[in-house]
């Protein structure tokens, strides 16, 4: 299996993030990848590659031309104001207030598109965003040639990003940008599944009302987990795309056992759905070790996602997302593509 890797991701490294009231230091955090990198050689899984070029033509499929005008230009907005630190955005056009006037402050811009403020923009961050979403085209590319499966070894993750909104250490949404590769590039039908600890709401937004991209999580319930407003289980889809939507939110504490049952449900509904290819969304947070999550996955655990996702038999490209117990997050990947090589 391929891996696909940039060390353009070093490029994002934002200081600190609102939780609670403080600024706490960034969980996403440039050596996550670095660890992601040293596992998946030393698993001898297979080559790692420099992505290809970026064809922006490929994200403007997904996001909106606005939303990354604004990406590639807020940080010399930012410091057009004489800021030196990141920029975070402070304020939201949420109930009661007009989405429809789009604000020419660069403060108003932030909130705008936006969904929180666990996305710091800095000097680097449009070079590094880029190059995640180069190397989720680059493997989409490699499963259109006719690989079985490849690793876009993405930094900083994707699945939080709407078609016009970061959030939730995300900018870019790599899998849908990847995802809609697939569609223009010879798959009639695609699967997403994302199995980050957290809810994929941008993903889930941008094909809601498709019905030739599938969509399942799994994911702690928004009830009581981020991103809270998306999620939940009636969330089925709406047009074209009704039936095309399945979340499976899963309690806190939710052990290998429960989500591996969880895991075959949403893997069953993948299967009836019969995709040409198949987009995994792998976060590792799920990890019982994780820092900023409740489920209680271990090692063999990933493995068993690995040859369950492989018993689909379809090809497949794993989009690397969240994870954040650093010391252990390459050897839970690692787990997962071996799983799935050796099935
Ligand atoms: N300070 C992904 O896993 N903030 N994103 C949680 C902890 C948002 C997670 C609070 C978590 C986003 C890709
Ligand atoms: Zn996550």
């Amino acid at each position: 299996m391929l891996t696909i890797y940039s060390e353009d991701h070093r490029l994002h490294h934002g200081a600190a993030e609102l939780y609670r009231g403080r600024l706490v230091p960034c969980f996403e955090m440039p050596a996550r990848a670095e660890q992601v990198l040293d596992r998946v050689k030393a698993a001898g899984l297979g080559a790692v590659v420099a992505p290809d070029p970026l064809d922006r033509a490929a994200l403007a499929r997904v996001h909106a031309e606005d939303y990354l005008a604004f990406l590639e230009t807020a940080w010399d907005e930012w410091q057009a104001l004489g800021e030196t630190g990141d920029a975070l955005p402070y304020a939201w056009p949420a109930t009661g207030l007009r989405r429809d006037v789009p604000p020419e402050h660069i403060d108003g811009k932030l909130g705008f598109y936006s969904i929180d403020a666990a996305v710091p923009i800095t000097a680097g961050t449009w070079r590094a965003i880029t190059s995640s979403a180069a190397c989720a085209l680059t493997g989409a590319r490699q499963i259109v040639e006719g690989a079985a499966s490849a690793f876009a070894l993405c930094r900083p993750p994707g699945h939080h990003a709407g078609a016009r909104a970061m959030g939730g250490f995300c900018y870019l949404n790599n899998a849908a940008i990847a995802a809609q590769y697939l569609r223009d590039n010879g798959a009639g039908r695609v699967a997403i599944l994302d199995v980050d600890y957290h809810h994929g709401n941008g993903t889930q937004s941008i094909f809601y009302d498709r019905g030739d991209v599938f969509f399942a999580s799994l994911h702690g319930d928004p009830a009581v987990e981020y991103p809270f407003f998306l999620g939940h289980a009636d969330e089925r889809g709406e047009g074209d795309g009704l039936g095309a939507n399945r979340n499976f939110p899963l309690p806190w504490g939710t052990s290998g056992a429960d989500y591996l049952s969880a895991l075959d449900a949403a893997l069953a509904d993948i299967a009836a759905f019969a995709p040409d290819m198949v987009v995994v969304s792998l976060g590792v947070d799920t990890f019982a070790e994780d820092p900023i999550s409740h489920f209680k996955l271990h090692g063999p655990d990933f493995a068993e996602i690995g040859r369950r996702v492989a018993g689909l038999g379809r090809r497949t490209l794993f989009v690397m997302e969240g994870g954040y117990a650093v010391a252990d997050i390459g050897a839970n990947v690692a787990h997962v593509l071996t799983g799935f090589a050796g099935a």
